[in-house]
């Protein structure tokens, strides 16, 4: 008989790599907790309402995002007086109408600031704020305070999943059922794979049958999926993409065909970057865009019917003649 040699394993060192990567990875995926100081500049020139003006936006960025308890400053670094006011400012339909005025809310307002001085507020609660300068009240931005996403999974009650997979026992003990969901924090719009098994815990081995069961998801309260499935092996697993954030429950029920039920719970997150998506587009201070958008709707048919003119006079011409001249042979 041949002895072998005991050889150490060369996947070492492909699994400290992808240790590294995995930590890499949900490190970057983290967003920090502190709360942050983020500046907004009034640039100069944004006091003027036409294309030619040199600021590029009236307040940039003109669409921020933050968290909750950020600090945003504004810098006033035109050469006129402004105001940073919540509420709704006008369009440029609006100011070509003569309509002067915008419509604050109440949540802040600066009041009238100089050139050089700054403004500060502190943004307590989530939401999306729009704001105006009530002087120059075309003067449009937004800010988005977006939810502070932690980077570990709770259950419905906010409690951080320190374990993975879960581990729940039905009501009799009789089976042990593992749920893991990746990723393990769910955002709105993005599929999360949820993985399970059974178990028996007397034995601590997998139930190697095809066992039915029944997968429901609860969200606030409603039920918005059911499926009845057998496991393959010992366990199964779903995609589910969510479109509402909030607290859910996964049950898996009628296990064996029996009243048997585990159920899991956790929270949904607002996927920041379709938050972004649903805010309208802040008009630039400049917007040379919309200019040539303007050039080729009102500029394009007349120079294209022109084009026409020309063609026609010079080569319809030149048919009528040939047509002319043969009807005059025919005869
Ligand atoms: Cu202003």
């Amino acid at each position: 008989m041949e002895i072998i040699p005991y050889r150490k394993p060369k996947n070492d060192k492909i699994i400290g790599v992808l240790v590294i990567i995995l930590f890499v990875l949900s490190t970057g995926a983290c967003q920090t907790a502190f709360a942050e100081n983020r500046t907004i500049t009034i640039p100069s020139g944004a006091s003027n309402p036409h294309f030619e003006t040199e600021a590029k936006f009236w307040y940039s960025p003109p669409v921020l995002t933050i968290h909750k308890d950020d600090v945003v400053k504004w810098l006033n670094s035109d050469t006129e007086i402004h105001t940073v006011t919540s509420g709704k400012g006008i369009d440029r339909g609006q100011l070509a109408q003569g309509k002067m005025n915008g419509t604050s809310d109440g949540y802040f307002d600066s009041g009238p600031f100089k050139p050089g001085q700054s403004w500060s507020f502190t943004f307590d609660k989530e939401g999306t704020f729009y704001y105006f300068c009530t002087i120059h009240p075309w003067m449009v931005g937004a800010i988005v305070v977006s939810q502070t996403i932690p980077d570990y999974a709770t259950d419905a009650q906010g409690n951080k999943i320190e374990k993975w997979p879960v581990v729940k026992y039905t009501q009799d003990k009789q089976i042990e059922a593992d749920l893991s969901w990746e990723p393990h924090v769910i955002l709105t719009g993005e599929q999360v794979t949820f993985v399970f098994n059974f178990y028996n815990p007397s034995t601590s081995s997998s139930l190697m049958t095809s066992t039915p069961y029944r997968f429901v998801i609860i969200q606030n309260g409603t039920e918005i999926f059911s499926a009845d499935d057998v496991t393959q092996y010992s366990g199964g697993y779903k995609y589910f993409v969510f479109n509402k954030s909030g607290p859910v429950e996964f049950k898996l029920e009628n296990i064996d065909n029996t009243v048997r039920s585990v159920y899991f719970s956790t929270t949904v997150f607002d996927n920041p970057s379709e938050i972004k998506k649903e805010i309208p587009i802040i008009q630039p201070a400049r917007n040379l865009e919309l200019s040539q958008a303007t050039m080729i709707i009102f500029v394009g048919p007349p120079i294209a019917a022109l084009a026409f003119v020309i063609v026609w006079a010079k080569w319809g011409d030149k048919l009528w003649k040939k047509k002319n001249q043969q009807a005059e042979k025919r005869e």
